[in-house]
């Protein structure tokens, strides 16, 4: 999965492709360069970020989701957690829903229930502006699945198919450093007990600048644009534990390993 953030204020690549033609032909780039699905956002969920209203995110993300449905050849999806921002992509073209909230509006799994898209609910502790002030788990692995577990049924409830279903732990979502590898750790777990296609963002994220800051051969931590090996590394591990998709900001590499691990698993099988 791809990322086309068209927000000002992203932490990776905020303000470049808040233009309608430049994130189009960034999207068209993520295909080019092997991504199977675009995820197209209008709003910042890094730490601390202000809300957009609807009309305004809106009129961000609509002509970028119209464009590329029609012209980038794979499926787009739209992150957002405003059924009414939803529902206005749907209608222009978008088949999968991502969703950071897990259906904190109301009328989240009704639209999507009704439209017959792709869901995906991600597990985040409070909001942005909150998330990042001292989480607390007792035992992470455990209470994430459950809190996935427990929306992944109600989104089966308001009707949406199981087959439409995926889940994610949300990495840097409310989670220190110590939380997100603990969760990568036990990913397989988190894998067997949500039992619906599992995607894992890592792409460029903090943790990765956190770790890598003590590494050797790093001075001081790398921006975010200059985690993309490491993210490798987590994309590897994320896959070989059975996440069944990978949402990153250069696709390339991710493919690539998508592509080695799939070889490997055809001879090992
Ligand atoms: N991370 C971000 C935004 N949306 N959606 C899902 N499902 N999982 C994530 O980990 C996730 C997400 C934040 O990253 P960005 O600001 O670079 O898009």
């Amino acid at each position: 999965m791809g990322v086309v953030n068209v927000t000002p204020d992203s932490f990776s690549d905020g303000g470049r492709f808040l233009d309608a033609d430049a994130a189009v032909a960034h999207g068209l780039a993520l295909v080019a360069a092997g991504a199977d699905l675009l995820d197209v956002g209008g709003e910042s969920t890094r730490p601390g970020a202000a809300p957009v209203d609807a009309v305004e995110e809106r009129r961000r993300v609509l002509p970028v989701v119209e464009r590329l449905a029609a012209t980038a050849g794979v499926p787009v999806s739209i992150d957002t957690t405003k059924a009414a921002v939803a529902s206005a992509a749907i209608e222009v073209g978008a088949t999968v829903v991502n969703d950071v909230a897990a259906g904190s509006d109301d009328a989240m799994f009704g639209t999507v229930a009704a439209a017959g898209v792709g869901y995906v609910a991600m597990h985040m502790l409070g909001d942005p502006r909150s998330m990042q002030d001292e989480p607390r788990y007792d035992d992470v692995v455990r209470e994430v699945g459950d809190v996935l577990v427990e929306r992944l049924e109600a989104a089966r409830a308001a009707g949406i198919a199981d087959g439409a279903l995926a889940a994610d732990p949300g990495i840097g979502f409310g989670k220190t450093v110590a939380h997100n590898l603990t969760l990568l750790a036990h990913l397989d777990e988190l894998v067997a007990c949500v039992g619906v296609p599992v995607l894992v963002g890592t792409s460029r994220k903090r943790f990765l600048g956190a770790v890598l800051r003590d590494a050797a051969g790093v001075v001081g931590e790398p921006h975010p644009e200059d985690r993309d090996d490491a993210t490798l590394a987590s994309v590897v591990w994320a896959l070989d534990a059975g996440a069944r998709i990978v949402r990153v900001h250069a696709p390339r590499s991710a493919a690539r390993a998508v592509a080695l691990l799939a070889a490997m698993r055809d001879v090992a099988a």
